[in-house]
């Protein structure tokens, strides 16, 4: 059976828990010649950078097809749509409002607002405009400002449309992956840029925060981090270390800045040339008090000792070698580091309400007679929703779920190639089509109740 298995008292099947599909304004809409280049645009051009040379030229053509994927969205049942607004389609590089992109943000959130969709709007899913980046990006601290007028701006014209304001989605991909690994856009490579560049994103949330909130006080504000955990490979002392320092390094980095206002102890062990710079006053900025904290969930990461010393003595395993099932991007499924990470987080942090701002996966999906029967992803669906209600059962405040992705879309470096859709995108004639597991998930929203566990 396709059933989703959770209990009628679950918090998860109550009228009001937020359960949405996301996107990321880059990844779905195409049509970019009606904004300013962004730093993705320019990645793509480089050879070797996406697995299948392809790029954001039309993706999933959702600029013009929006009327049509709010319908889809619709006919999906869920409370709630998360998703990204393009900078450079919305603000020009002098810094004023484009016209023209801020409507159509604005009739898509006005279009959800009829149907009764709560619109979750991220600030910065990764496309910095390319003259930003010119001037040195997120390694210019001056980015940071920039962030900070662009939230301005636009929280003046939506105001309380917007149901949640997201300053940044995934601190660590844009400085790991961008500046540090090189992997991703504008794919710059170096400990001490990576370390710089998130400093100046976290500090571009906390100065955009106090200004959402004045412009739009009956809104929430809040950030989007992801979060892979790290085990340990063995339980001999030098794994254990590792894997501690492994989930500083690229979790804790980012989370304990927002929620405690310092970075996690391990920050000494940085060499000195590596490390940001940091002005008197950053890190109370920075933890600027957060209305939800999203997190995005889909894999841990498995961490062993190579005997060298700091951040340079950890390796993370391929999960190939200890997964028992992995996704078509290689990622473990392991829903029970879902609610393990859950559990650890509210232990260590004094946490905001959670939204699970993403959940996911990628399989090689077939489409046969029109169906797309996705059962591994309705699996991966059921076995998270039941992780996620044993962490609200056992005292954890999440409020909200969304699935990654409404569609098939751009997935980054790996181009066109993973499907991460809860619908199918025929990438020749655009058209979607509504996977078993969106099915699962329609079928599971049509029985929500009132009951409170
Ligand atoms: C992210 C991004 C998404 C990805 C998704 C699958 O979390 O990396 O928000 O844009 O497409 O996570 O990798």
């Amino acid at each position: 059976m396709n059933k989703i298995d959770i209990p009628s008292t679950s918090r998860i099947r109550h009228r009001d828990f937020i359960f949405g599909v996301a996107t990321a304004a880059f990844q779905i809409e195409g049509d970019v010649n009606n904004r300013l280049p962004c730093i993705w645009d320019t990645f793509c051009r480089i050879p070797g950078k996406i697995s299948d040379h392809s790029n954001g030229h039309i993706a999933c053509n959702h600029i013009e097809y929006w009327q049509q994927d709010i319908e889809l969205i619709s006919s999906l049942g869920v409370n709630a749509y998360r998703f990204s607004i393009s900078w450079g389609r919305v603000m020009t590089a002098s810094g004023q409002i484009n016209p023209q992109g801020l409507a159509f943000y604005r009739q898509l959130i006005d279009a959800l607002n009829r149907k009764g969709i709560k619109a979750f709007v991220t600030l910065y899913h990764w496309d910095l405009p390319q003259y930003l980046e010119d001037k040195g990006g997120w390694l210019n601290r001056e980015t940071a400002y920039h962030f900070r007028d662009y939230a301005d701006a636009i929280s003046r014209e939506l105001g309380d449309s917007v149901y949640a304001y997201t300053t940044l989605n995934e601190p660590f991909c844009s400085a790991h992956l961008g500046y540090e690994t090189g992997v991703h856009a504008p794919g710059k490579i170096g400990q001490a840029h990576g370390r710089q560049a998130a400093h100046h994103l976290l500090l571009a949330h906390g100065l955009a925060m106090p200004v959402l909130r004045k412009n739009a006080p009956n809104s929430q504000h809040g950030i989007v981090v992801n979060i892979a955990p790290c085990d340990p490979l063995t339980q001999f002392t030098d794994d254990i270390r590792a894997a501690k320092l492994a989930d500083d390094y690229l979790n804790h980095w980012y989370i304990s800045p927002l929620l405690k206002g310092t970075y996690p102890d391990s920050f000494s062990q940085l060499p000195s040339n590596a490390r940001p710079h940091i002005e008197d006053g950053d890190m109370a900025i920075i933890q600027a008090p957060l209305d939800y904290f999203g997190i995005n969930y889909y894999t841990r990461n498995v961490v062993c000792s190579n005997g060298r010393r700091g951040f340079e003595g950890f390796e993370i395993v391929p999960p190939k070698k200890v997964a028992m099932s992995l996704t078509a991007m290689g990622w473990e499924v392991t829903p029970i580091s879902l609610t393990k990470m859950l559990l650890t987080l509210a232990m260590e942090y004094d946490l905001p309400p959670i939204y699970i701002t993403e959940n996911g996966a990628a399989y090689d999906d077939q489409i046969i007679d029109d169906e797309i029967n996705d059962m591994q992803r309705v699996e991966y669906y059921k076995q998270h929703l039941s992780a996620l209600d044993r962490a609200i059962n056992a005292g954890v405040n999440v409020q909200g779920y969304f699935a990654w992705s409404l569609m098939d879309n751009f997935e980054w470096a790996e181009g066109y190639q993973k499907r991460f859709g809860l619908c199918y995108v025929d990438y020749t004639t655009l058209v979607r089509t509504p996977k078993r597991s969106a099915l699962t998930i329609k079928h599971f929203l049509e029985q929500k109740t009132d009951a409170i566990r």
